[in-house]
């Protein structure tokens, strides 16, 4: 079936993306709400750019998805980036936002859950985030699971990532993914990333440092009728990382703030992130660039590996290019 004749009307492709699909070509998709609300204008720019460099040097079509319009777009064209990094007031858009947001014809930044609906209508298999959503701190209290989690297990993608994000309760996390069947596997390390740091002090449950084993398990865990995500982590550079007694004083002043100004919500994610970029002056930005980008390519070369595999081409074809 060509994309071009389309099922779904809500979806609105670039045309690279299209032949790509429409040829087999790996594709990656990645978010927009870190360039709308994750970083500031012009940073978000640049960052959304090297992103997409990052997904094709890892030899990928990179697909930045956003809602206009009133259909997803699937694979920003660089006046696209630019509009949802510099217009103000572009609403963060989660999984249960779709649908009056498409109905409205107005713009949509995508979280990793809405991202996924895209990703998963577009036949997309691939997806990467520095960091996904998960359990808050607190949420015995507040209920606060972000969609992300829940979009897992109704979404078919491959998502890599450094793991959640620090600001969240890491261990709780990984509870949720567990109670929900989504496998978790650690690319070439032992443990579950988190975010800003090298580690979350929790054990993966499996690592793999085999992309071809990784591209059978993605494939194993669909062929066994889960039509619903697989995690693969890898943790940001130790160079770029930042220390995590260091991090969780900063985190634990910043939730108290948030507290204080009784930020809820969707909103509390951006804030705590502003939060402890002020007070780390600019050192979590930082590495939130650099998760950005590596996660990026390490999916663009995951997905590649995947793509070949699919089409069972011989391996040592593939582990090199
Ligand atoms: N990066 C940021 N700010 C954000 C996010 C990322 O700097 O708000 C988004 C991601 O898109 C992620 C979402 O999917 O936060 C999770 O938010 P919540 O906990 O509200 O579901
Ligand atoms: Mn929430």
């Amino acid at each position: 079936m060509s994309f071009k004749q389309n099922k779904n009307d809500l979806l609105k492709f670039s045309d690279e993306v299209l032949e790509a699909l429409n040829t087999g070509k790996p594709v990656v998709a990645v978010e927009s709400t870190v360039i709308s609300h994750g970083l500031p204008y012009p940073e978000n720019v640049v960052t959304a750019k090297k992103i997409e460099d990052a997904v094709r040097a890892g030899g990928s079509i990179p697909a930045t998805i956003g809602i206009e319009n009133g259909h997803f777009i699937i694979g920003m064209t660089d006046a696209d980036i630019d509009r949802f990094a510099s217009t103000p007031g572009i609403p963060k858009v989660s999984s249960r936002d779709i649908p009056i947001i498409l109905a409205k014809s107005g713009m949509g930044a995508t979280t990793v859950a809405s991202s996924l609906v895209a990703a998963d209508l577009a036949n997309i298999p691939f997806f990467a985030s520095a960091g996904i959503g998960g359990v808050h701190r607190g949420a015995e209290k507040t209920m606060d699971i972000s969609a992300d989690l829940i979009q897992f297990t109704r979404s078919k993608v491959a998502v890599v990532c450094a793991g959640a994000k620090s600001i969240l309760d890491l261990g709780l996390t990984m509870e949720y993914l567990e109670t929900h069947c989504i496998p978790v596997i650690a690319y070439a390390s032992d443990n579950f990333p988190a975010f800003y740091c090298v580690s979350s002090g929790i054990s993966s449950p499996h690592r793999l440092d085999n992309e071809e084993i990784i591209a059978d398990s993605i494939e194993k865990h669909w062929k066994l009728g889960n039509n619903s995500s697989i995690l693969i982590t890898s943790p940001i550079h130790a160079e770029d990382a930042i220390d995590r007694d260091e991090i969780e004083i900063v985190i634990k002043e910043a939730m108290v703030l948030a507290d204080k100004n009784n930020v809820r919500g969707p909103a509390i994610t951006p804030y705590l992130m502003k939060a402890v970029g002020k007070a780390t002056e600019g050192r979590t930005v930082k590495a939130n660039m650099s998760v950005l980008i590596s996660t990026a390519k390490l999916a663009g070369r995951l997905a590649k590996i995947h793509a070949l595999y699919r089409q069972k081409k011989p391996i040592a074809a593939f582990v090199q290019a």
